[in-house]
């Protein structure tokens, strides 16, 4: 500290300039932000943000399918406003972002913000030589129970994706399924692949048009509780078992299916319904007690408002990459523990391992945590984003590096150029436009 940052202090606060506040950080202040972009298996935007002393922070600003539009925000709007601030002012920094851009929240926007976020927090945890989740409060559990997608056409390739999980030691296991009758389902592996295929990495979902993929509803209603009725009956009563709806049912269907679910003792059914009319998933509490998850595509504490003070969910299912950071979603996460809500952080491999690694440092640190989205990331991925975090006996731990524990390699990201990808798109068998 200075002494002329003493002076200021004694002055009073309305003649103090911006930048004349107390620093943190002895001087020290934001030199050079870049926007790194790498493909190795999928695209991938990451911010490193490097202070005049030399010590570099990692952020994600991944937003699948659409990550162009980030880099252009960050590099033509965010990164020049950043340089000479003081990186320890995080909350400081975060309100300048979101209330100077003036056109509030929004996935690329939150996005942005919640890249430079997590970069300073890897700076303040690297200079204080602290894990960020010791920066949050500390650890208040051992490890993070995580959970990973098995998936098949068939119930013998269900089974088998199933087996694997729990032989990679996951504890809780995602299952999702092809329909009868429907060609290829997202979320499931291609029809043909074994049990252990992967849908997110499968070479249909590169190039200039996202593919074109059918739904029925009524079909797939009738065939989900077949497949946990056999999952339950094969794998005993205790294993969590959770299910993705992706959007795609009303909140009426959506109370029918968790109704008949409801047997088979789900741990969670998850984006039943699309949730932008949060008074809808009243018509799905109505309806059934099954344990609902919501908030992957969400962006701010706003989205969750009514979900949360009516106790309409179970589980926050928000990314730290789309909600604005860990400044944001610890924010929405003390709200969610109000009302009894845990957090389930969405954790597929288009959350880089940066993002990836904040989740776990506020997971470990949150007293409401719930559930961690785990997807083990290609060994190309994690040639470039070198991690510390561990998976051992089903448990997530962030690591006891200082920050978020995430190296960037430039020479492997150099090595893997960016190539456009899309999401699929869905259409009814009549080719009405649907939710995926
Ligand atoms: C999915 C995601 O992980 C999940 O629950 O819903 O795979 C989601 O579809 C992708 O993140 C979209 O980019
Ligand atoms: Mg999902």
């Amino acid at each position: 500290m200075t002494t002329d940052q003493h002076a200021d202090e004694s002055a009073p606060v309305g003649a103090r300039a911006q930048g004349d506040l107390v620093s943190s950080a002895a001087g020290t202040t934001i030199e050079r932000v870049e926007v790194l972009v790498t493909n190795p298996t999928r695209n991938f935007v990451t911010l490193r943000i490097t202070t005049s002393d030399g010590v570099t922070g990692l952020g994600d600003a991944t937003v699948n399918g659409r990550e162009l539009a980030v880099v252009s925000y960050l590099r033509d709007h965010v990164a020049h406003l950043l340089e000479g601030r003081d990186p320890w002012r995080i909350e400081d920094t975060w309100q300048y972002l979101y209330r100077g851009a003036y056109w509030r929240r929004g996935p690329i926007t939150m996005s942005a913000i919640a890249a430079v976020d997590m970069a300073l927090c890897d700076i303040k945890g690297k200079v204080t030589g602290q894990p960020v989740y010791q920066l949050l409060g500390g650890a208040t559990r051992a490890g993070l129970l995580a959970y990973g997608h098995a998936s098949g056409a068939e119930i013998p390739q269900i089974f088998e994706s199933v087996h694997e999980h729990l032989e990679e030691g996951y504890r809780a296991v995602r299952v999702q399924t092809a329909v009868p009758g429907l060609g290829q389902v997202y979320g499931v592996a291609a029809a043909g692949a074994s049990g252990a295929g992967r849908y997110d990495y499968e070479p249909a979902r590169r190039g200039l048009r996202p593919t074109e993929e059918q739904w029925d509803t009524r079909a797939y209603m009738r065939h989900l509780p077949t497949v946990f009725e056999a999952v339950r009956a094969e794998f005993g009563p205790e294993l969590p078992l959770l299910h993705d709806g992706h959007h795609r049912m009303t909140p009426n269907q959506a109370g029918q299916l968790g109704r008949s679910l409801e047997p088979y003792d789900l741990f969670w059914l998850e984006d039943c319904t699309p949730a932008e009319n949060q008074e809808g998933l009243r018509r799905v509490r109505a309806l059934t007690s099954q344990p609902l998850a919501i908030g992957e595509i969400f962006n701010s504490i706003w989205d969750y408002q009514t979900l949360i003070t009516e106790q309409l969910i179970d589980y926050v299912r928000s990314a730290v990459t789309h909600t604005g950071g860990i400044t944001h979603l610890k924010k929405i996460m003390d709200f969610a523990s109000l009302y009894q809500i845990r957090s389930g952080f969405h954790g597929p491999t288009d959350i880089s391992p940066v993002g990836q690694a904040a989740a776990l440092h506020l997971g470990l640190a949150i007293h409401n945590f719930g559930i961690q989205e785990y997807m083990r990331h290609s060994d190309e991925t994690l040639s470039v984003f070198r991690t510390s975090y561990t998976f051992t006996d089903g448990l997530l731990h962030p690591g006891d590096t200082p920050g978020l524990g995430v190296e960037y390699d430039d020479e492997a990201g150099a090595a893997f150029e960016y190539s456009p990808a899309y999401l699929p798109v869905n259409r009814l068998t009549d080719g009405t436009m649907h939710d995926w």
